[in-house]
């Protein structure tokens, strides 16, 4: 069936912050990437509201609009239905789109609980619709680069994984209840929004986690309930205050299957640090760092260096030889943000049309999923945790 497709007709719910990150990867990988084969159609955008979603639709160049998801998904026009709702929506609009026989692609964190994932992953596979998540720094040439020297051997064997993933939003004790400051809704904060991001590079980069020791904490318990959102995350404040549901701040330790050991940090109260998502790998051989703040660049380390000479050299992963960066600019000319969803839904539509299986696919998204619960756990009963 995917095979022989030469456009896949999107119906993507949601129309916020990454609702405009993957309309605008839909209409720019055929200009980057002529070869992929598949032409994306913005078909459709769902949202609850006709008043919001219909100039959402307008500004993001969809051809039509729909209030409710079940009717998106029952839509024949339809062949991919992409969920960038919160998290406590993902399961029932998943579970549509996969009845329906749909392609499914979904924000992450995949899900508020193992049990909806759990639920997601069945409901894919028992209709064997495609599916995939969006951790999109998989979609960072600097991040690919490094699988890829990992993979190589480059490393050696891999001793340590340390990351941080540092947000500075929340800080002011103003800024309102926004919805991933809600419980019932984001499933939780900083934990399942950043920390989310660094268990899936970890879980490609080194391999499965074993077990966590870790701690949640909210350092400001109620903020100003939301007047009005805006699509940068924040918006305005009303007079009245409301509870904050979800951790400030993730913390955990890690252990490997492969012996390797991790450490995660993750909060939006570092005040200074915007989207410093940072880790550094140790291995026999030597090491890799990577910071998404000056996310064209890869450090090396390689203890095979001449020993007057050893030092962290700064590879800029824009060359023709780095993953993806080819397909834009000469060397030098760098890219940003937007385009780690490109690249990733490039290769999420490539594999989809081809058949075969893709990555970060909802097992891979159930399997960040435990590791979230089992800190959660770790952090509630003050114990070492095993993922099940
Ligand atoms: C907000 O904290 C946010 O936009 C996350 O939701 C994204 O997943 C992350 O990549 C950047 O920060």
């Amino acid at each position: 069936m995917a095979g022989s497709l030469r456009k896949i007709n999107v119906g993507l719910v949601g129309y916020q912050f990454m609702g405009k990150a993957h309309s605008n990867a839909y209409r720019q990988i055929g200009k980057f990437f002529p070869d992929l084969g598949v032409e994306p159609v913005l078909k459709a955008i769902c949202g609850r509201t006709a008043e919001k979603v219909k100039p959402a639709a307008e500004r993001f160049g969809f051809e039509s609009f729909e209030t409710d998801f079940r009717a998106l998904c029952a839509r024949p026009d339809i062949d991919l239905i992409d969920v960038v709702t919160p998290g406590n929506s993902h399961v029932e609009i998943v579970l549509e789109a996969a009845k329906n026989g749909k392609m499914v692609f979904c924000e992450k964190p995949l899900a508020n609980t193992v049990a909806q994932a759990d639920e997601m992953l069945k409901a894919v596979q028992d209709n064997a619709v495609p599916n995939a998540v969006c951790f999109n720094y998989r979609g960072v040439p600097a991040i690919a680069q490094a699988k890829k020297m990992i993979e190589e051997g480059r490393l050696g064997k891999i001793y340590h994984f340390r990351s941080v993933y540092l947000q500075d939003w929340i800080v002011d004790p103003n800024m309102p209840l926004v919805w991933r400051l809600q419980g019932d809704i984001a499933g939780s904060g900083s934990h399942g929004d950043l920390a989310a991001h660094l268990i899936d590079i970890a879980h490609w980069l080194v391999g499965p986690i074993d077990e966590v020791s870790g701690m949640l904490d909210t350092f400001i318990k109620q903020r100003p309930k939301l007047a009005e959102s805006n699509d940068r995350l924040g918006g305005s404040a009303s007079s009245e205050m409301g509870e904050v549901t979800v951790d400030d701040s993730s913390i955990f330790l890690a252990r490997f299957a492969n012996g390797a050991l991790g450490t995660f940090e993750a909060t939006r109260m570092a005040a200074g640090r915007k989207n410093h998502s940072r880790f550094e790998i140790n291995g026999s051989k030597g090491s890799l760092v990577f910071n998404m703040e000056r996310m064209n660049e890869l450090e090396y380390y390689d203890t095979g260096d001449p020993e007057d000479a050893r030092g962290f050299r700064v590879i800029q992963t824009t060359d023709s030889v780095h993953p993806y960066t080819g397909n834009y600019w000469p060397v030098g000319h760098i890219i940003g943000y937007e385009h780690t969803f490109i690249n990733l839904i490039h290769d999420i539509l490539r594999d989809f049309a081809a058949g075969r299986p893709t990555h970060p696919d909802f097992v891979d998204g159930l399997a960040a999923q435990r590791v979230l619960e089992a800190v959660d756990r770790s952090s509630r009963t003050r114990a070492w945790q095993n993922i099940g």
